[in-house]
């Protein structure tokens, strides 16, 4: 049985685009797999902000986990800076990975483009993401599209690591990427991915949005004006982006859903988008308001956390033995 991990950033409100690429599949993996869940702290700060922001946002999106559906009993659940070794294989796996192919991340160009100075942690943090995920002797990885490359530099260290240290080393990890909601876009721009940094709050839907906030965000979403319901990414972006977000909210093929709101006007198609996201996100909403100031939280994170250190020591005795490091007779 392969073992499962995962991660989200504590950077903000987690959003449609988190939960339809990467938590939906957490949960559903849940019941055949081993699964480790982990709120990746350390990432957070490669874009420096305050302590109190970060904190709350740890423990937000730790009450997210649980209240989509992630169970701890079935899956571990805890934050990335409660297990040093993450820091420590993190180190290990920069130095060796290279200049070249950490420079070719396109998120990495992508977040460092309008930055007067780049922190160097936005520079290393794949090899850091790829520490995560090996650690844990991955199988699958289930994320979004836009971590694709990732996944593959993930690759690309395990196999260059076990062929001068020991085939024993790693574990070589495969992505999962779910077929419909890989990639949510921005509302505004649907030529860009929705991010939980995008200035425009308008841009995303968080999973704790008023229907207010979600009615508004979705009426005024951008879309073309030739008033056909169809999916084509490349001409029509908007409304392709809409009939992906139905699509997997409720299940209904994109095909469907053309043939369902043939000859419809685009309001017809935001008003009853509004109303499938409001009553999905609802019971979430409600788990997510019973456990975020819960006792019962700090426990999980707390039992997540020596689990998955146990796990984690065990690998970097491996490692560590396999690189040569630390004292030996
Ligand atoms: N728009 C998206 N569509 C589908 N999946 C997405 N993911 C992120 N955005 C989308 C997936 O969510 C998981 C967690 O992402 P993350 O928080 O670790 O980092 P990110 O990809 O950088 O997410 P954001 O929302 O864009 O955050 P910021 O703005 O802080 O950078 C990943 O599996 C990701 O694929």
């Amino acid at each position: 049985m392969s073992r499962v991990f995962s991660g989200i950033q504590p950077t903000g409100n987690i959003h449609i685009g988190n939960y339809l690429g990467a938590l939906k599949q957490f949960v559903d993996l849940q019941d055949e797999h081993d699964c480790i869940y982990c709120i990746v702290d350390h990432h957070a700060i490669t874009v420096p902000k305050s302590a109190e922001e970060l904190s709350e946002s740890i423990m937000n999106v730790a009450a997210l986990y649980l209240a989509v559906g992630i169970d701890p009993k079935k899956s571990i659940v805890f934050v990335q800076s409660d297990v040093p070794a993450h820091a420590e294989l993190g180190w290990i796996l920069t130095c060796s990975s290279t200049t070249g192919e950490l420079s070719r991340m396109t998120q990495f160009k992508q977040k460092s483009k309008e930055r007067e100075s780049v922190p160097t942690g936005l520079f290393t943090y794949p090899a850091l993401m790829a520490a995560d995920i090996l650690l844990y002797d991955t199988g699958i990885v289930p994320v979004g599209d836009d971590q694709k490359q990732h996944i593959e530099l993930t690759r690309d260290l395990a196999l260059r690591v076990n062929g001068k240290y020991g085939e024993d080393t790693f574990i070589v990890p495969e992505g999962r990427y779910m077929k419909s909601g890989a990639r949510v876009m921005s509302l505004v721009d649907p030529t860009s991915k929705m991010s939980k940094s995008d200035e425009n709050e308008f841009s995303r839907i968080s999973l704790m949005d008023t229907p207010a906030k979600i009615k508004k965000a979705i009426m005024r979403a951008t879309t073309d004006s030739d008033g056909i319901i169809k999916y084509d990414i490349e001409n029509k972006p908007g409304i392709s982006n809409l009939l992906s977000i139905y699509s997997a909210f409720t299940g209904k093929t994109v095909e469907a859903l053309e043939q369902q709101y043939d000859g419809a006007g685009y309001g017809t198609l935001k008003k009853d988008l509004v109303e499938v996201v409001v009553e999905s996100l609802a019971p979430i909403q409600e788990k997510y308001n019973e456990i975020r100031h819960s006792e019962e939280l700090v426990k999980i994170l707390k039992d997540g956390a020596e689990r998955a250190d146990a796990i984690a020591q065990e690998t970097m005795k491996r490692v560590k033995k396999n690189f040569g490091l630390g004292i030996r007779l």
